[in-house]
C-alpha cells in the first residue's frame, strides 16, 4: 500500500526527532533532514519495518542546496503530504546592546529564511495537488518578548506571522497550516543557545517538569488525525509550571 509522505526538518534531535518517529509509527514514509548525517542514520534504524526513509543532509541556510534537493525529489518522494518546519535554534541570550552579529545572522537565517527556503521548495507540489498540511514550530518567544530574547523572539514572531500568512494565501488550495508554539521543552536547545555550556543548559530545566519533545509530537499526531474539515490553526503549549515566557514556578 502507498503511504503518505512527511518531511521533517531538524530531525536529528529534540522535537524534530520525536515528530519523525511519531510520523513513522503513524505510517508515513519519512524524509528527514539535518546537518548531522550520523544522527539521521541512527534515526533510520529506529523506524518501523515497511516505512520508506529518505535522509537528506544539508544546512537550511544553503538556499541553492535546499532548492536543488527538495525541488528535485525523486518522483516517488515528490508528493509531500505533511511538512514539519522545525529546524531552528536560539543562539545566545543577552541584551541587544551587546548582542553578537553572528548570532543574529544565525537565528534569522536558520529560523526564518531557512523555513522560507524549505517552504518554497515544497509548497508548489501542494498547491498543484490542492492538498497538504504544513506545521510550523514557532515558540512562546513568538507570542511574547522576554528580557535578552530580542532577536530569537523576533525570529519566532516572524514564524508566527509567516504561519498566518501561509494559512491565508494557501486557503484557496485547501492546504492546512498550523503553528505550534511551545514553552520550555527539554532538548538540545539550551545547549545550543549557551554554546555547549552543559551546566548552564541544565539549569534551564531544573526545579520543575519541562515539556518533553514527545509532548509536541503528540500534538502533531492529534492535528494530523483531525477530519478533513478541521485545522488546528494555532496551539500554545506550556509546561504546567510555566504561566508565561517569564513566569515559571520552580522548586529549587
Ligand atoms: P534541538 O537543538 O534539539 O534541535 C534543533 C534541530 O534543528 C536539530 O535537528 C538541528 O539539526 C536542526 N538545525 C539547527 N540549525 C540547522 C541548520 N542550520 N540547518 C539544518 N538544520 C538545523 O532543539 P529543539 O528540538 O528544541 O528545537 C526545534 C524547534 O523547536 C526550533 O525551531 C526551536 O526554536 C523550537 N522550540 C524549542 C523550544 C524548546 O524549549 N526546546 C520551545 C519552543 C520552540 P542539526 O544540528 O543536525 O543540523
Ligand atoms: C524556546 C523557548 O522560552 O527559551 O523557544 O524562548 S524559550
Amino acid at each position: 500500500m502507498k503511504h503518505k509522505i512527511a518531511l521533517v526538518t531538524g530531525a536529528t534531535s529534540g522535537i524534530g526527532r520525536a515528530c519523525a518517529l511519531t510520523l513513522a509509527k503513524m505510517g508515513y514514509d519519512l524524509i528527514a533532514t539535518g546537518r548531522r548525517g550520523e544522527r539521521l542514520e541512527e534515526l533510520g534504524k529506529e523506524l518501523p519495518e515497511g516505512i520508506r526513509f529518505l535522509p537528506l543532509v544539508f544546512d537550511v541556510r544553503d538556499r541553492d542546496q535546499v532548492l536543488a534537493l527538495l525541488g528535485n525529489l525523486p518522483s516517488d518522494w515528490a508528493a509531500v503530504d505533511v511538512l514539519i518546519n522545525n529546524a531552528g535554534n536560539a543562539h545566545g541570550l543577552g541584551p541587544i546592546q551587546t548582542g553578537q552579529v553572528e548570532d543574529w545572522d544565525a537565528m534569522l537565517d536558520i529560523n526564518v529564511k531557512g523555513l522560507l527556503y524549505i517552504s518554497k521548495a515544497i509548497i508548489p507540489g501542494m498547491t498543484e495537488r490542492n492538498s497538504g498540511h504544513i506545521i510550523n514550530i514557532g515558540s512562546i518567544a513568538g507570542k511574547e518578548v522576554y528580557p535578552n530574547g530580542n532577536v530569537y523572539c523576533a525570529s519566532k514572531h516572524a514564524v508566527d506571522a509567516l504561519t498566518n500568512g501561509m494559512r491565508i494565501d494557501l486557503n484557496p488550495f485547501g492546504i492546512k497550516v498550523m503553528g505550534i508554539h511551545p514553552g520550555l521543552v527539554e532538548t538540545e536547545f539550551s545547549l545550543v543557545r549557551f554554546k555547549g555550556d552543559e551546566k548552564r543548559a541544565e539549569t534551564i530545566y531544573q526545579g520543575y517538569a519541562p515539556l518533553l519533545a514527545q509532548d509536541i509530537a503528540d500534538i502533531v499526531e492529534f492535528a494530523l488525525t483531525r477530519p478533513p474539515h478541521v485545522v488546528l490553526a494555532d496551539v500554545v503549549v506550556l509546561p504546567t509550571a510555566q504561566a508565561s515566557a517569564t513566569v515559571i514556578k520552580k522548586n529549587l
